[in-house]
């Protein structure tokens, strides 16, 4: 029943930020899924007989390689295969499967944000025990064993049927197909105040969510509609589709520009919110405020008493070195201790299974805490319903009153996509080599203090993670960061940060780009962005 069939390696299978991106296409080469899924478990030691959580985003490609995974896990001596209904389980639900179930480790499919489709992305990733994204040396030993790899296992069996709840064998080996939603809303009314929540919308509140033809359509209708009294409709684009309906799930305020635009007209709803592909970003606007990412993590902790499950206080916050320093005057008020982790959640998981942190976020529209460890969108979204609930108060005055405490971190993102990968790599080199000579000069009123390329020693693992950004520092706490993409399936694309804190109020209604404009101009002279990419504008600003 058991077959061993030769193959061929491919040279391509290095996982990025989080697991392995690349166009369906790439992944439809033959035996291309089955080598990276082996290489996986060729990875790891003493699961046998343990369980594997296994689950996707709904994408395109997302049931053909779930039928792959579960036959190779039987193959290799899984004892037991828990998979969401369809092949349905969100990031952070998938997270919390694994965890709750005490699984050995789970294998989540998605490409996140990327759209889908049969031209479009695919992914695979590998979480462990923990529920969190497996930490970087087991990437690399993935990415060594998938240069060489020469046969792998699988069960000669019928597919199964995905879509009927209920505990089936294949090869002998238990496979149970649960209900993706009931565990996570379950988790979701642990943690926050439904009561609350739900007299808030009765009032009048009117909320919104747009899931963008991704994932969190049936985990979003079943809490806000169905626990939370949202009238019928209040979730948008709520059937998760292989192509996501055409959308771009990625919620910010290019791709979720129509949620954003009715959020703001005078009679639309009070507050909104979106999430991406796997579930796993958040957006949140509120009548007159668009809430960056950075402030939202701020917020949510200085904030994060109101909820059930944080009414103890945290315990520290992580945020990645990108993500704007709001957070970290949070943590100074709040005498708790402040991580900067790279880009990735990966680096979260250390900090979180050690109780040094309990919240975590990114300046990519991620947020999360120790409750699972991967970002979560909808806990986002549903902590801000518990934070308006509890102070009485909309979007925009808890934005404005957070600001008057505690200063403004002007923030801003422009991505450049689909650059030519050696134009990229040149203006990082060049930046590189330019580091040790930038402290100390000016350009127009903006001094340099320091200029580096972001390592990060764990202080959990003692591990160390370099080459994680180049970011130059400027007196008075502005800054400006250039990295690359680890996600991104064509060519490369550059992200450039830019930050700029202002601690009077009086100036607190500048539009960003604005506020910013000096920082912007300032980080293209020093990396000759434009004119090593060809490129007069950002593709995308957030
Ligand atoms: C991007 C974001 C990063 C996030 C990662 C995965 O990575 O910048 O903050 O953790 O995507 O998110 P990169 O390397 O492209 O900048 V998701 O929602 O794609 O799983
Ligand atoms: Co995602």
């Amino acid at each position: 029943m058991i077959k061993t069939v030769t193959t061929t390696p491919y040279q391509d299978q290095k996982p990025g930020t989080s697991g392995l991106r690349k166009k369906v296409p790439v992944f439809a080469q033959p035996n291309y899924a089955e080598n990276f899924i082996q290489s996986i478990f060729d990875s790891l030691e003493g699961f046998d007989g343990k369980t594997l959580v296994i689950g996707g985003d709904g994408r395109y490609y997302n049931r053909e390689v779930i039928q792959k995974a579960i036959k190779m896990a039987a193959a290799a001596g899984f004892g037991k295969v828990m998979v969401g209904q369809g092949g349905i389980l969100s990031t952070p639900a998938a997270s919390n499967i694994i965890r709750k179930y005490h699984a050995f480790g789970g294998i989540v499919l998605s490409a996140s944000h990327n759209p889908g489709g049969p031209t479009e992305d695919f992914g695979i990733k590998y979480n462990i025990g923990n529920g969190g994204p497996a930490p970087e040396k087991i990437t690399d030993a993935i990415y060594a064993r998938s240069k060489v790899i020469d046969t792998y296992k699988i069960a000669d069996t019928a597919d199964l049927d995905l879509d009927k709840i209920g505990t089936f064998k294949v090869a002998g080996m238990a496979v149970e197909v649960i209900d993706p939603v009931a565990d996570y809303a379950e988790l979701m009314e642990q943690l926050f105040d439904f009561g609350a929540i739900r007299a808030l919308i009765a009032s009048g509140v009117r909320v919104v969510i747009d899931s963008m033809g991704a994932v969190t359509g049936p985990y979003a209708t079943e809490i806000l509609e169905n626990r939370l009294g949202a009238p019928e409709g209040s979730v948008r684009n709520a059937t998760p589709l292989p192509d996501f309906g055409g959308h771009h799930p990625d919620p910010n305020l290019v791709h979720a520009k129509e949620l954003y635009d009715d959020v703001m007209s005078k009679d639309g709803p009070h507050f909104g919110a979106a999430s991406d592909g796997d579930g796993d970003r958040n957006m949140v606007v509120g009548k007159g405020m668009f809430v960056t990412p950075s402030d939202s993590l701020a917020i949510i902790a200085a904030n994060a008493k109101l909820a059930p499950g944080y009414a103890k206080g945290i315990a520290g916050i992580a945020r990645s070195m990108p993500t704007s320093a709001a957070a970290d005057r949070v943590a100074e008020k709040l005498g708790i201790g402040m991580y900067e982790t790279p880009t990735g959640w990966k680096f979260f998981g250390n900090l979180l299974d050690a109780g040094k942190v309990t919240v975590c976020g990114e300046e990519s529209f991620g947020t999360g805490s120790d409750h699972v460890r991967e970002k979560d969108g909808l806990w986002a979204v549903l902590f801000w319903l518990n934070i308006m609930a509890g102070r009485n108060e909309s979007v925009a005055e808890i934005v404005k009153s957070h600001w008057a405490e505690y200063g403004r971190n002007y923030y801003s993102r422009h991505d450049y996509e689909e650059v030519d990968s050696d134009a990229a790599n040149g203006m990082m080199t060049a930046l590189r080599e330019k580091l040790g000579n930038l402290p100390g000069q000016n350009f127009g009123s903006l001094k340099v203090a320091a200029a580096d390329d972001f390592a990060y020693h764990d202080p959990i693992d003692g591990s160390v993670s370099k080459n994680q950004g180049v970011r130059v520092l400027f007196e008075g706490g502005s800054r400006v960061v250039f990295r690359l993409s680890g996600t991104g399936t064509s060519g490369a694309t550059i992200r450039v940060y830019v930050e700029r804190y202002e601690p009077d109020p009086a100036k607190h209604d500048i539009d960003t780009q604005v506020a910013l404009a000096d920082l912007i101009a300032v980080a293209d002279e020093i990396s000759e962005l434009k004119k090593r990419s060809g490129r007069d504008a950002p593709t995308v600003i957030t």
